[in-house]
């Protein structure tokens, strides 16, 4: 019921395809119509001999628009409402997943170990809901060519704010079924893929990602201590301590680890890792076959999934990349996942019911839309909102042309550097305004049962998980190097051209000043890094990634109220959001922030309470006097 807005798309256009033909006026009725049409009355004198030219004369009906036929339609919507059981309509499955949060039952009865994660039954209504509605299967099906994963991106940012984070384990199912594409769909990966991006649910697996361990999440080359012991037939018996393994409840799962060779010796860093495959599946006697299951994670938010510390004893799986590819191997499940968590931080901006409350509550005598203070802090959120979400679909687009062969060799720059800029900057930026959501509530905001804060909770995770703020901005630099240089090349060139319709509408003009002033800054200063130490690019590079998020937004934001059917919103979103510092990295560097000394005070500034306790310092501070 909420896809139709999404599935109207393919509505429209067929009906527009069988549209008939309107039917030629008679030559009678145009002869008289000249003679009517000669001075009509609004506009100016029509010359007749005009019609000996246009022999059907210049009048036509106005061609009727199929709107969305279910947001038009408030009779059907009014009888869903009233007739169709809760159970198909899943805005408060979230909600339900978030109270009845899963459980771990280690033992049974009898003391044997049995590692049962006991989850709520809406948490796997989700999962069959998830496989119905082709929430990864459309990404892979591609029925709608290029333009498959803006249709899948869609539905699921329709879905992200009310499923419970369910998108999370969608989000890896989708990243290993790219792995696996990527790496090709053969034994021993060839069924998993096919359960992977089925629509049967009681077909359909998902999958985990254990790529944390107890050293860290960030540095997976050095904090991967997992092993793989190969086995005679060819596979390997995992051994390691898997600190941070979401969704738990996985059927499969994608994971690193270093091969041992015939004396126990394993590689150190990137290269000693390897990518596996394997089944989480039962024994006979109902244990998990080679894990064990610690403890789940007691976290500030996500409570409705399951998240574990896994002990790997002996997990039997198959090793799927080149051995000592493991990192670059699982990339592609790291750029799907980046880019879902982009997408659920524009779904969280989007969700919260702020706007509607406004237009309910009433205080100081006047509904709270009325006051104009409140609005202008609503629609600073939608701007963000806005900003939020084109960024997301862009990354969308350029992953849909590379998937079906049609990217450029600029597309594909540009999607390597936008995922990660996308998923930090709208990762932070959902966390501001969800927070801003809550506080538009008052005290209501902040009321458990409201279901409120569970949001705030939810979104503070998305710019932890998938790679830190600043681990991501350090990919972008990554990114850099390996192209020398070629992905700026295509951001620029690219954002220059999203700013070419805009020449016809002159409210843009500021805007597009604005972000072109903030390109050639950008740009002199890309030129300028040649020089520097890497330890300035180090400082910069947090600036950087954030310069190029709200540069690459607002070029969207103008490209998109430039466009026929833009509306007068749409245009002030794009001044409103060219209006901020669109080049902080320019701005800091001007201010001497990444200079040689920085590092030093910034140093002195966080650790001074420190210094002025340690007791060396006191006692030289009493010599001294
Ligand atoms: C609702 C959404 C929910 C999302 C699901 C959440 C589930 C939660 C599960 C997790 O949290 S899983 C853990 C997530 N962990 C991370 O995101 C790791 C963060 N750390 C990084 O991203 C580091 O940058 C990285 C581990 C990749 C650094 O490792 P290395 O080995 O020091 O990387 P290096 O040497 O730069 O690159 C190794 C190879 O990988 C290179 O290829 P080549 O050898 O062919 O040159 C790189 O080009 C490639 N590579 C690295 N990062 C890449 C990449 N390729 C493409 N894209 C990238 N981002």
């Amino acid at each position: 019921m909420r896809f139709c807005t999404v599935l109207y798309r393919g509505v429209e256009s067929t009906a527009r395809h069988k549209a008939p033909l309107r039917p030629l006026q008679s030559l009678n009725h145009v002869r008289s119509a000249s003679v009517a049409l000669t001075k009509p009355d609004n506009g100016p004198a029509v010359d007749s001999l005009s019609f000996s030219k246009a022999k059907i004369g210049c009048f036509f009906q106005e061609r009727p628009v199929l709107k969305n036929p279910f947001l038009e339609d408030a009779l059907l919507r009014g009888y869903l409402k009233r007739y169709m059981p809760h159970e198909v309509r899943f805005d408060g499955w979230g909600r339900e997943c978030e109270v009845s949060p899963p459980q771990l039952v280690q033992y049974d009865s009898w003391g044997r170990r049995v590692d049962l994660i006991h989850t709520s039954a809406t948490w796997k209504q989700m999962k069959d809901l998830s496989a119905r509605e082709g929430l990864v299967s459309i990404g892979y099906e591609r029925h709608y060519g290029e333009w498959s994963r803006v249709y899948q991106m869609s539905k699921l940012f329709l879905f992200s704010p009310s499923s419970g984070l369910y998108t999370c384990p969608l989000a890896m199912t989708d990243g290993a079924a790219k792995v696996i594409e990527s790496l090709g769909i053969s034994w021993p990966v060839e069924e998993a893929f096919h359960r992977l991006t089925t629509r049967k649910p009681e077909y359909f697996w998902t999958s985990g990602q254990w790529m944390t361990e107890r050293q860290g999440g960030s540095d997976v080359a050095n904090g991967t201590e997992t092993v793989a012991v190969p086995q005679t037939d060819g596979s390997f018996k995992l051994n390691g301590y898997k600190w941070f393994t979401s969704a738990t409840d996985a059927d499969m799962t994608l994971t690193l680890a270093r091969v041992q060779d015939t004396t126990g010796a394993t590689i150190l860093g990137s290269r000693g890792l390897s990518l596996f495959y394997a089944e989480v599946s039962r024994d006979e006697s109902g244990q998990l076959k080679g894990i064990e299951v610690q403890k789940l994670k007691d976290k500030l938010g996500t409570r409705q999934m399951p998240t574990a510390e896994l002990l790997l004893d002996g997990l039997p799986a198959h090793m799927i990349s080149t051995e000592g590819r493991g990192v670059s191997s699982i990339a592609n499940m790291l750029t799907i996942t980046r880019i879902h968590n982009s997408l659920s931080a524009a779904g969280a901006m989007r969700r919260q019911l702020a706007r509607d409350y406004a237009t309910r509550r009433k205080a100081f005598g006047k509904l709270l839309k009325d006051h104009p203070l409140h609005m202008q802090t609503l629609a600073r959120m939608e701007v963000e909102t806005r900003g939020a979400f084109l960024l997301v679909m862009d990354v969308c687009r350029l992953l849909g042309r590379e998937e079906t062969g049609i990217a450029t060799e600029f597309d594909t720059h540009l999607l390597r550097l936008l995922t990660p800029v996308v998923k930090l900057y709208t990762g932070k930026q959902a966390v501001a305004v969800v927070s801003e959501g809550l506080e538009s509530f008052g005290g209501q905001g902040y009321i458990e049962d409201t279901g409120l804060p569970g949001l705030l909770r939810d979104a503070q995770v998305l710019s932890i998980w998938e790679g830190t703020t600043n681990v991501l901005s350090l990919d972008v630099l990554r990114c850099v190097a390996r192209s020398s240089g070629m992905v700026f090349h295509a951001y620029f060139i690219h954002t220059k051209s999203l700013l070419k319709n805009a020449s016809g509408v002159s409210a843009l003009t500021p805007a597009v000043k604005a972000i072109q002033c903030a390109l050639s800054k950008l740009e002199l200063l890309v030129q300028d890094t040649a020089t520097k130490e890497p330890s300035f690019l180090e400082l910069a590079a947090r600036d950087l990634a954030y310069s190029l998020a709200r540069i690459y937004a607002g070029a969207l934001l103008i490209d998109h109220a430039s466009w026929k059917g833009a509306s007068p919103a749409d245009v002030y979103a794009a001044s409103r959001w060219c209006e901020q510092d669109l080049c902080p990295v320019a701005t800091n560097h001007e201010r001497g922030c990444y200079n040689p000394g920085s590092s030093h005070d910034n140093a002195a500034l966080v650790y001074q309470l420190e210094f002025d306790n340690n007791p060396l310092f006191i006692y030289l501070f009493i010599y001294c006097l």
